[in-house]
């Protein structure tokens, strides 16, 4: 029986991959690094170094720069991307994302978030779902990244569950390998080819509610 949800945030609660793309491209475009739409979906779900090791990767340039420069390139990024984040409202909630974290908590699930950014308890304050997510897995306590199941296994702990109680969330191919090598229902929402590993999926936010993935999950 299913007693919690544990949430992605970039691609599934808000757009945060249009600002972590904006970002990405004008550092990569710097580096000379071209840009693409295979590098540009690859990013997503992935930690902030692993980026940028694949856009480094992209552009045969991964042994030009010192661990101590890699850490600088990644701080240039992020601080980019912290102004553009700091611009969010809570219009920036993805579709029916606000009507399903009510949902979820008035049928008394628990809730917990499993967002490899380290921003992602700022974007919450942004969009004002902070009281939503009593539980934030801190990506900086993990030991691997997505697709590791590490960050939904420590989302269930966190709740005080088994992983078989929890379903996880996700938007990118990635977070969806991580959920089920976690062993949790997964939820996938967006592009049905990336996504065909999920156990349930939706085109779009407005489409995932309660009842559809109790309906799905027969
Ligand atoms: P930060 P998610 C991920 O968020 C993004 O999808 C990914 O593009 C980003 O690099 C990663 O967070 C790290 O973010 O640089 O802010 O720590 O999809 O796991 O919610
Ligand atoms: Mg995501």
């Amino acid at each position: 029986q299913i007693k919690g949800f544990v949430f992605d945030l970039d691609g599934v609660i808000t757009d945060t991959s249009l600002y972590h793309t904006k970002a990405w491209r004008q550092l990569a475009e710097k580096l000379g690094v071209t840009w693409t739409k295979t590098l540009e979906d690859g990013l997503k779900g992935i930690s902030r170094m692993d980026s940028l090791e694949m856009i480094l990767k992209a552009g045969n340039i991964q042994d030009k720069y010192t661990q101590d420069e890699k850490v600088a390139l990644a701080t240039e990024k992020n601080t980019n991307y912290v102004n553009e984040i700091k611009k969010m409202t809570p219009a920036n909630i993805l579709p029916g994302i606000k009507a399903f974290l009510d949902d979820l908590r008035a049928n008394g699930y628990l809730i917990a978030l499993a967002s490899a950014s380290k921003n992602g308890p700022t974007v919450l304050t942004q969009l004002k779902l902070t009281d939503y997510f009593p539980k934030v897995v801190d990506p900086a306590s993990l030991s691997k990244g997505k697709p590791d199941p590490e960050i939904y296994i420590r989302g269930a702990e966190l709740l005080g569950l088994a992983p078989e109680a929890c379903v996880g969330v996700e938007d990118a191919a990635a977070g969806i390998e991580a959920i089920n090598a976690a062993n949790e229902v997964s939820v996938g929402v967006g592009d049905a080819t990336t996504l065909a590993d999920a156990d349930v999926r939706f085109d779009d936010t407005a489409q995932m509610t309660l009842a559809n993935i109790k309906a799905a999950m027969g």
